[in-house]
């Protein structure tokens, strides 16, 4: 069997998780009554620090709605140019929202409240009036980097000060946590709504929960409805949400371990290079050096000999590290990847 190091979303439910699954109380969550969902939204609310929680479909389904609920149509949205909003969600605020992306550069990702206030444009009927800046933690792109917390609050307090909403697009705030040590509820103070994800790193099938104040959420599950993201016994999937939690969010350190092996196997050889400053969690972002070379060819040479990573550019590749991963499979991969020659 191959070792699939392409993404964290990989995982399948283990056994007991199964069995969770199996025995979960379910009713119908559309009308508000599938008591697991109930738990769910209530316990991750209250992680988040925040008043309700509502259980959607995927990371892109909170993301979605949580841009149409802070918008207008013809307003515009400030993000970074790596955001997954802005990456790789299909264009989904100009469809659903009827809103501009303004993607601004950075440095590895981490937007500044100095880069965002030279970008907000004054009153003036040439502009599209910006109404929410969207952040992301940990930063996929820019190899799983933690958005540190004293920009965060200053990006909060810009955006106070110019009546604008900010939503994190926290699908592996866990992970951020768990390395920082920073609790889920400082980080998310910060933000009017946070969406997480079950799905990633937590080793659940399906799932991610938007959090905010009352109002927010209560908008937020018309927009889910209308998305067609209104679900009946959801709590089948919010069981395994509920077991991941508590069973796999403290093994989220073991991962950061593993890619800090592999990303040091990565860095002996001559044509790859990892920037170790970046390997903060569970994300190994890969450069290809040897301008020869391309990382689809060396992703293909890795395949054949059992290792999948991605190619996400023509000189950039992506591992992660999951639970489904363990050390003795990563030390196999560390030896594959020290032997293949793509060239
Ligand atoms: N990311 C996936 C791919 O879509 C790239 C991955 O393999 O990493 N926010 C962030 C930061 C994400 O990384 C992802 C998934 C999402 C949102 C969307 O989650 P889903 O896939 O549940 O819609």
């Amino acid at each position: 069997m191959s070792i699939d190091l392409r993404s964290d979303t990989v995982t399948k439910p283990s056994r007991n998780m199964r069995q969770a699954i199996a025995a979960a109380e379910v009713g119908d969550d559309v009308f508000g009554q599938d008591p697991t969902i109930n738990i769910l939204q209530s316990r991750v609310a209250e992680l988040l620090g925040k008043e309700e929680g509502l259980f959607v479909a995927s990371g892109t389904m909170g993301n979605q709605v949580a841009v149409n609920l802070h918008t207008r149509p013809g307003e515009e949205v400030i993000l970074d140019r790596d955001a997954h909003i802005f990456y790789y969600e299909a264009g989904g605020p100009a469809l659903l929202s009827g809103v501009m992306l303004h993607p601004l550069d950075s440095s590895h990702g981490i937007l500044t409240a100095s880069t965002i206030q030279a970008a907000l444009r004054p009153p003036n009927i040439h502009f599209p009036p910006t109404s929410l800046i969207c952040l992301e933690n940990t930063l996929n792109r820019a190899g799983g980097r933690i958005f540190p917390l004293e920009e965060i609050a200053k990006i909060h307090r810009l955006a106070r000060k110019h009546n604008l909403k900010v939503h994190l697009d926290g699908a592996r705030l866990w992970n951020a946590s768990v390395a920082s040590g920073i609790s889920l509820a400082e980080y998310s103070r910060y933000f009017d709504t946070v969406m997480v994800c079950f799905s990633k790193g937590l080793g659940a099938p399906v799932g991610s929960l938007l959090v905010g104040d009352r109002a927010a959420i209560e908008e937020a599950r018309r927009y889910r409805k209308i998305y067609g993201g209104g679900m009946r016994q959801a709590g089948i999937l919010g069981a395994a949400a509920l077991y991941a939690l508590e069973h796999n969010l403290p093994l989220l350190k073991q991962d950061h371990e593993k890619a800090i092996s592999l990303a040091e196997a990565f860095n002996t050889l001559d044509y790859l290079s990892v920037d170790m400053e970046s390997v903060q969690t569970n994300i190994v972002i890969i450069t290809v050096t040897d301008q020869r070379l391309t990382a689809p060819r060396i992703a293909e040479a890795l395949e054949k000999e059992g290792v999948l990573i991605l190619a996400l550019g023509v000189r950039m590749l992506r591992a992660v590290t999951h639970l489904d991963v363990n050390t003795a499979d990563i030390k196999k991969a560390i030896s594959i990847i020290k032997r293949i020659n793509p060239r």
